[in-house]
């Protein structure tokens, strides 16, 4: 059987491409691989567009069934995200503590490098992207010295290519690595095949989506995991 239609993936990627969030061309991820896509969440820069964003979040989150006492967002990009996502989750009746971490450590007033609700329980970490796993490995360090629980991660993209492990590419992904060997909830709110899926059923005569849709399926082959 078939597996069943996303609608709230696609409508994602619709929304990601139509707001010039995804975009095709060439870039250089943060592992050093030449990408005919990149995802850059600090597109979604006005208040509307941040807020149907955290409606995708919440959704997903919700639809997942992951259970967790709070959220963190890691600095930078995962501030404004956790932020809307807890406005949005409260919204629907899901209200929960919230912090984030500054990048360099204050050494007047507060001190320390956590903002927010105190760190404990499950903490679900909400981020932007998944490619080789090194942001979320920052977070879930971060979480455990703080003695919380790193429970769940949910990101809008899962890149589904292969995690690095010291420096060298392994045959899992980061999110299976999260999944399989942590023993953490992942969810995202679209994945590489939505994207290629999304590329697929445009409609024929758009030559440079034809275009992309190649390299994507090429990028895929070199770095992707089944
Ligand atoms: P990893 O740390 O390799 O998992 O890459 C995730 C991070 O890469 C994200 O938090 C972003 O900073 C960045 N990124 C994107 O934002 N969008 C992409 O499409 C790809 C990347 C990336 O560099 O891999």
């Amino acid at each position: 059987t078939p597996a069943p239609i996303d609608h709230l993936a696609e409508d994602f990627v619709a929304f990601a491409v139509d707001s010039g969030v995804l975009r095709f061309g060439s870039f250089i991820t943060k592992a050093g691989r030449q990408s005919p896509y990149f995802f850059n969440a600090g597109l979604f820069n006005d208040g509307a567009m941040l807020g149907r964003l955290a409606q995708f979040y919440a959704q997903r989150i919700l639809s997942s069934g992951i259970e967790y006492d709070m959220l963190f967002g890691p600095a930078y990009k995962g501030i404004p995200l956790v932020a809307a996502v807890a406005v949005e989750l409260a919204r629907l009746g899901h209200n929960k503590p919230f912090a984030y971490n500054r990048k360099e450590a204050k050494d007047h007033g507060e001190g320390g490098s956590l903002v927010g609700a105190p760190l404990q329980g499950r903490v679900l970490i909400v981020d932007d992207v998944m490619s080789a796993g090194t942001a979320v490995r920052e977070s879930i360090a971060l979480i455990q010295a703080a003695k919380a629980i790193p429970a769940a991660v949910a990101v809008a993209l899962d890149r589904q290519e292969m995690a690095t492990e010291n420096g060298q590419d392994v045959p899992y992904s980061a999110v299976q690595y999260v999944r399989e060997q942590l023993g953490m909830q992942v969810c995202a709110i679209a994945t590489l095949d939505d994207l290629l899926g999304y590329l697929t059923h445009l409609p024929q005569g758009d030559a440079s989506m034809a275009e992309h849709h190649a390299q994507v399926l090429a990028y895929r082959e070199r770095y992707g995991v089944r």
